[in-house]
């Protein structure tokens, strides 16, 4: 980012005393992240700048109105529960004139937050009972977005998980073979086409009105929590950019799919790659009981196939992404998409083979 425009949104925002760091901050695949530091009469003041990714997200404005929603009715179901909603929740930061971004010369979208302090988010789960607290944490945010109103909420991306879709999709991507990598993916092409019936699972379930839409949080990978430096308590659930309506399923899977893999997402060595049943169910414990009382039933028994399901997904996007050419995720290397795939892959795997355990599991907390 150039000084000119730090500059023009340092204006726009009307921040005062002196800019001391303006460093990339985080792991996000998606947005642009700069961590934004002052220093006012010995004070310091921390934010987060963030560049909307227009490539993902093609209504920005549209994104923020949901975000604003969201953020005000999470904080007030903090405050009654007697917590800390500056804290707890993402803080909007407003502009001078009220606005809650600042549009550049290319039409990129530029938010801010109030940065949280004394936490960090997490690539992997050191131990059980801190994936427990985890798991309570997006339980409790699925549970306090129950009575928000979905239907005034814009879909930030149509048929985010739509798996369904996706499968349907990739079969252009594989026809298309835009960046001539087909030939050498032919075994991972393979077994995303062998699971097909994982792809329809979720969106079969809704229309035969097995599962409910609620407002879900559709990104819960352990990255997009804040836990506490010290406490090692749940802070703040981050990345609201996919708030919509979605399957509970699903936001119970995408945490598994990260947390309870014992692997990084982009861990070269598959060997690594591992569904940790202490870490699942130590999750699954603290989801259903986050949730208080409201997923049916049929979708607790639905939560295994929710995270089978939901790593399948990923490994037919980050594949899908190199076929493409690299187009969606951030890369650091060019194979970096590859590899990811191939770690959903080995963790899709590793939940067949474990499937009975899982099964299991999911029944004690019914
Ligand atoms: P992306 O959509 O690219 O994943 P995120 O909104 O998840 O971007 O932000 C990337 C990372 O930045 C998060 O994983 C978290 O570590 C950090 N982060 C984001 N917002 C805040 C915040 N308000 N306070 C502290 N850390 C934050
Ligand atoms: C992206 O934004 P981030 O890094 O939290 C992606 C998720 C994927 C994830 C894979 C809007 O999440 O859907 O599961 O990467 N977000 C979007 O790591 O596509
Ligand atoms: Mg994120």
């Amino acid at each position: 980012m150039t000084e000119e425009k730090l500059g023009k949104i340092i204006d726009f925002y009307g921040f005062k005393g002196t800019l001391k760091n303006n460093g990339n901050y985080g792991n996000g695949h998606i947005n642009d992240t700069i961590l934004l530091e002052f220093e006012n009469d010995g004070v310091t003041s921390k934010y987060v700048l963030q560049k909307i990714n227009k490539y993902v997200f093609h209504h920005p404005d549209e994104l923020m109105q949901n975000m604003k929603g969201i953020t005000e009715h999470l904080k007030k179901k903090v405050a009654e529960a007697g917590g800390n909603p500056d804290r707890e929740v993402l803080s909007i930061v407003y502009a001078k004139g009220g606005s809650m971004f600042w549009i550049d010369e290319n039409e990129d979208y530029w938010r801010i937050t109030e940065f949280i302090s004394g936490a960090s988010s997490h690539e992997i789960v050191e131990k059980p009972e801190d994936f427990y607290i985890t798991g309570l944490a997006f339980g409790k945010f699925q549970s306090q977005l129950s009575d928000y109103p979905a239907d005034t909420l814009y879909y930030t991306i149509p048929g985010f998980h739509d798996t369904r879709a996706r499968y349907n999709n990739f079969l252009r991507t594989v026809e298309a073979d835009k960046a001539g990598r087909v030939a050498e993916c032919k075994d991972e092409i393979q077994f995303i086409l062998d699971r097909k019936d994982l792809a329809y699972y979720s969106m079969d379930s809704y229309d035969k009105g097995e599962i409910p839409l609620r407002v879900t949080h559709n990104d819960t990978k352990l990255n997009n929590l804040l836990i506490d430096d010290k406490t090692g308590e749940a802070i703040c659930v981050l990345d609201l950019d996919t708030v919509m309506p979605g399957f509970a399923m699903t936001d119970f899977g995408d945490a598994i799919r990260t947390g309870a893999c014992t692997a990084l997402e982009d861990e070269p060595d598959v060997d690594k790659v591992h569904c940790d049943l202490a870490l699942f169910e130590a999750f699954a414990k603290g989801f259903i009981e986050g949730c208080d009382g409201k997923l049916t039933d049929h979708e607790i028994e639905t939560l295994p196939m929710g995270a089978l399901g939901i790593t399948y997904e990923q490994a037919l996007r980050f594949l899908a992404d190199y076929l493409e050419g690299d187009v969606y995720y951030k890369t650091a290397y060019p194979e970096h998409n590859l590899v990811r795939t191939h770690t959903q892959i080995r963790m899709v795997e590793e939940m067949e083979a474990k499937w009975n355990q899982i099964q299991e599991i999911i029944k004690k907390y019914k």
